[in-house]
């Protein structure tokens, strides 16, 4: 009779051993739960992502610059180191282009009526002369100031 006891005995610490290793595994899942908690911060950053964009848009400056025989209208803009600088140019009169060589831009030569849109960031202070390369009409005056403060 006494083997029938520790027999039970055993088998109620192998059970008891059972169940505690299974409140082992349980207790893990709560480092699952920090997981989910982590992707809550990434969440987080996005507004940090929308704020840049927002900057953007405040800081574009947008000026049209027509173009005649032989004098582009106004002769002088100016804007901010640092803008974004839109530039509509409207060819309105002749054969013609819009060009400032200091910042890499310039629409095509074309035959008025015609319209091309120029964007590009200020990130150099100082005065820049936009002209026009068709033939010599930047000598016979075509030609204009960006001034970059
Ligand atoms: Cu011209």
């Amino acid at each position: 009779m006494k083997n029938i006891y520790i027999a039970v005995i055993v088998l109620v610490l192998v059970a008891g051993g059972l169940f505690f290793m299974t409140r082992s595994t349980k207790l893990e899942a709560p480092t699952l739960n920090k997981d989910t908690g982590e992707g809550g911060v990434v969440s987080n950053e996005m507004p940090t992502i929308d704020a840049p964009n927002t900057e953007e848009q405040l800081a574009i400056k947008e000026f049209v610059v027509s173009g005649q025989n032989f004098s582009f209208s106004p002769s002088l803009i100016t804007a901010k180191r640092g803008d974004r600088v839109k530039i509509t140019f409207q060819n309105t009169q002749g054969f013609h282009d819009f060009k400032i060589d200091e910042y890499g831009v310039a629409t095509k030569q074309a035959q008025s009526p015609a319209t091309e849109v120029l964007e590009f960031t200020a990130d150099k202070t100082g005065s820049f002369e936009y002209y026009c390369s068709v033939g010599t009409h930047r000598a016979m005056g075509m030609k204009g100031t960006l001034k970059v403060e």
